[in-house]
């Protein structure tokens, strides 16, 4: 039992007109949104790393934060650490919640040492899910904090690495599997280079095509039956990482033949800094057939940097559950807080508060966006939009034995003159907003 969070009530939800810091105005789980509850909709999880791993460090200071469970290198204080985080779950009633092997347990001086210590972390973990805790969205590994994976976790140069990497991501899955997790996720932050001057790119594309080959096939040989995971990020902290965006992964995947083992974890931070919108990744990701979840945390938009803050517009929200909604709800995924706190943020009482904060964005931007949907307020206009393609003539240029030159003689012989039609944006965006 942790005393970290004593005196912080279980979080209840109290209605849009509370004034209550500590109480949910908008997410009340079992109000039913269609077919499902919004607790089943949402999905939510909580992570280990940034709320009980990270100590407030920027690039010009250290810790700022005191936890008693600090600096958790020995068992016993990650223990401790395992108690405030699933007091915290208690207190947020989140379903999930996520965790990198470092993140729980101090690293051995040996892998087997390593490993050892994170079968008991998922021990202790086990009991505590069993006794009404949370269930596992997602485990990972973390490859790319120790010094190791400075030049890349799979796609380094040194094939010890390669090897380091395996064995590190099995005892992560055979973990992630005994929990039950609903999925493995990859992020690659150090599959990437800093400069050409020392890469083989072939090389590098081609290890990593080989590993995640192999994973998926672990994932069978084991009886795994939740999904595989791909991040995707740009860069930071490497300057060009390989899984740049949903659309460079599709190519990724298709390349290696993986395309149907292999989804996406979409982080809106991440959307951002490959120049993209959360809902164009999503979008993609659905038009794609890969969409698998999602880390809802934002970036500031004007540092330019991985912020990684709790969400809080309404409006992007309900953008982003529109495509999730549209993809057809979650199945194994759900959407995970990446989020963490600024680092002056010091109180147990802030990790509480940013939660129901962002849960509660959430919340709305759900409602909006079941409301926009059943209304078919944006897919009505969308589909007149295409109309024009719904006759046969127009099916049938797209048809397999359509050819370019026939095409063209028939738009010669019709003596074409199309016409622009508005594409409404204004109209649609203040559709959008009386819905949010
Ligand atoms: C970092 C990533 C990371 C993954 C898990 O930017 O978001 O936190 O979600 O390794
Ligand atoms: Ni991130
Ligand atoms: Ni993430």
């Amino acid at each position: 039992m942790s005393t970290y969070f004593q005196n912080i009530p279980a979080a209840t939800y109290e209605g849009p007109d509370s004034t209550n810091p500590l109480a949910f105005r908008h997410y009340n789980p079992d109000m039913m949104l269609g077919d499902k509850t919004m607790a089943e909709h949402l999905r939510f999880a909580v992570c280990y790393w940034h709320n009980f791993v990270w100590e407030g460090n920027d690039p010009f200071g250290g810790q700022t934060f005191e936890r008693p469970w600090f600096p958790a290198d020995t068992m016993d204080l990650a223990r401790a650490k395992a108690d405030a985080a699933f007091e915290m779950f208690r207190i947020l009633n989140v379903p999930y919640f996520c965790f990198h092997d470092h993140d729980v347990r101090p690293e051995g001086d040996t892998l087997a040492e390593s490993h050892k210590r994170l079968n008991e972390m998922a021990d202790y973990f086990e009991a505590k899910m069993a006794a009404g805790g949370p269930k596992l969205l997602w485990g990972t590994a973390n490859m790319f904090s120790n010094r190791r994976y400075m030049s890349g976790a799979s796609t380094n140069p040194d094939p010890d690495v390669f090897a380091y990497c395996a064995s590190t991501v099995k005892s992560c899955m055979d973990v992630t599997h005994r929990l039950n997790g609903e999925n493995y996720v990859l992020w690659g932050g150090r599959e990437g280079y800093e400069t050409l001057l020392n890469t083989d790119l072939s090389r590098e594309l081609e290890q990593m095509g080989r590993f995640l080959s192999m994973v998926v096939e672990y994932k069978h040989k084991i009886g795994f039956k939740g999904a595989i995971l791909i991040e995707p990020k740009p860069q930071e902290p490497t300057k060009h990482q390989y899984d740049f965006d949903v659309a460079t992964v599709y190519g990724f995947l298709k390349r290696f033949g993986l395309e149907d083992e292999v989804q996406m974890n979409i982080e809106q931070g991440h959307a951002i800094l490959a120049g993209h919108s959360f809902e164009h990744e999503l979008a993609m990701a659905r038009t794609l057939g890969i969409f698998g979840s999602i880390d809802m945390n934002r970036n500031d938009y004007q540092s330019g940097w991985d912020t990684d803050q709790f969400p809080n517009s309404p409006s992007e929200a309900a953008l982003a559950y529109y495509e999730v909604l549209m993809a057809g709800g979650f199945k194994t995924g759900g959407t995970n807080f990446d989020a963490k706190l600024r680092r002056q943020s010091l109180d147990a009482e802030d990790l509480i508060a940013a939660h129901i904060g962002g849960m509660d964005i959430c919340a709305r931007g759900l409602i909006s966006a079941h409301k926009m949907i059943e209304s078919d307020a944006l897919e009505a206009p969308r589909r007149a939009r295409y109309a024009g393609w719904n006759n046969a003539a127009a099916q049938a240029m797209l048809a397999p034995d359509a050819t370019l030159d026939g095409i063209a003689a028939d738009a010669e012989a019709r003596n074409l003159t199309p016409q622009p039609v508005s594409g409404a944006q204004e109209k649609l965006e203040n559709i959008v907003n009386r819905f949010v």
